[in-house]
């Protein structure tokens, strides 16, 4: 497999041969299948990968938030609410575990919080998309939802101890993230009048194609893969896992009774998997440099969480030095 890597990668790897001694024992524990953790030697590099794709990480669970805070006001019962609600607070204790991961590497959660308010750092491009009617929250919920555990599920394995510790339980709450998405979309494909099946149709065409790109530039463009295979942060490459995702999200779809706005979706039954469409790489791209339709919507409104909450920040850390001088006296 490394050998291979080696061979293919998009970036030159290091063959062990060229490795330093450290580094060689470093890669026969990750071949060997045990954790690293936070006080093991690392590569940096192995380090810098790991504090890149956690914080990107946890900037879109928490920026993630705000497409579904948009519904929170409008949602069309009590029992709507609720459920986004828990699925809104689920979302920011996942960003929570996720700077803790990235801080055990010796990361600053307050630098790297800096970094995304001034539109340095990134968060998953779906994000910067709008959330225009109800639908769009269960599309979120069953799309969006749906392609992170694809994608998390595997990152269950990856090779740093905390990261993967992480992804377990976040991936145990994400699978309710899904299906309250699904619900809510079927209730309305089922129970709701035509223009409200319209609008699930409408939700879906729309978040179809930006969900796909959530796994980030096809293989043969992914700069980051090959070396994040072989150190096994990444244990399925982005391809592999977008199949995955729309193999099995198509027989969800046609439960709907929706299509999706690929012409080319079909069956290959001799690939045993479904074949789809060209992504639109350069939309992908121009998100990424921060020209999406809400880029900088969800970055001032971060900002602003931040200046809004300043005074609870400071009271917190009175109360806790008032408690502190108290036990000490
Ligand atoms: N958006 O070489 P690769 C959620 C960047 S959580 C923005 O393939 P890599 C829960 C990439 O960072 C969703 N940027 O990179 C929820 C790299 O940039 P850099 C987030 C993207 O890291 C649901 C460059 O392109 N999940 O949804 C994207 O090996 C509902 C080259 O790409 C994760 O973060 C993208 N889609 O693979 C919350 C999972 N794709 O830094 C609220 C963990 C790529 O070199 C509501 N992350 N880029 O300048 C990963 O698995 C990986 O980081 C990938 C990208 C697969 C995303």
């Amino acid at each position: 497999m490394y050998a291979q890597l080696v061979e293919t990668g998009v970036k030159r790897l290091k063959t062990l041969d060229e490795m330093s001694e450290q580094e060689r024992a470093f890669q026969e524990r990750i071949d060997a299948e045990i954790k690293i953790e936070a006080k093991n030697w690392m590569p940096d590099a192995y380090r810098q990968t790991l504090i890149r794709q956690i914080s990107q990480h946890a900037h879109s669970e928490i920026v993630g938030m705000l497409p579904e805070g948009n519904w929170v006001t409008r949602a069309p019962s009590l029992k709507r609410k609720l459920q986004l609600m828990a699925k809104i607070q689920d979302e920011a204790g996942h960003g929570l575990y996720l700077y803790s991961a990235m801080e055990t590497l010796g990361a600053d959660r307050d630098t790297e919080i800096e970094r995304l308010h001034s539109g340095k750092a990134k968060y998953s491009s779906i994000f910067n998309y709008p959330t225009l009617s109800w639908a769009d929250i269960g599309a979120v919920g069953w799309l969006v939802d749906g392609a992170a555990i694809v994608n998390q599920v595997v990152l269950q394995r990856t090779s740093y101890g905390p990261y993967s510790r992480a992804m377990i339980r976040i991936c145990k709450e994400e699978s309710f993230h899904q299906r309250q998405g699904y619900e809510i979309l079927l209730t309305m494909m089922r129970e709701g009048n035509q223009a409200q099946k319209d609008m699930v149709q409408d939700a879906i065409n729309r978040l179809w194609w930006p969900s796909l790109m959530m796994f980030g530039p096809s293989d043969e463009h992914s700069p980051n893969s090959a070396q994040s295979m072989a150190w096994k942060i990444k244990r399925q490459s982005n391809d592999e896992l977008r199949q995955r995702f729309i193999d099995q999200t198509v027989p969800q779809l046609e439960l709907l009774g929706c299509t999706a706005p690929d012409p080319e979706l079909k069956w290959n039954a001799e690939r045993g998997h479904y074949d789809f469409g060209q992504i639109q790489w350069d939309e992908f791209y121009e998100v990424l440099k921060g020209n999406g339709p809400c880029n900088q919507e969800r970055v001032a409104t971060r900002r602003q969480a931040i200046e809004d909450g300043a005074w609870v920040r400071a009271a917190a850390v009175a109360h806790a030095k008032k408690k502190a001088n108290k036990n000490a006296a």
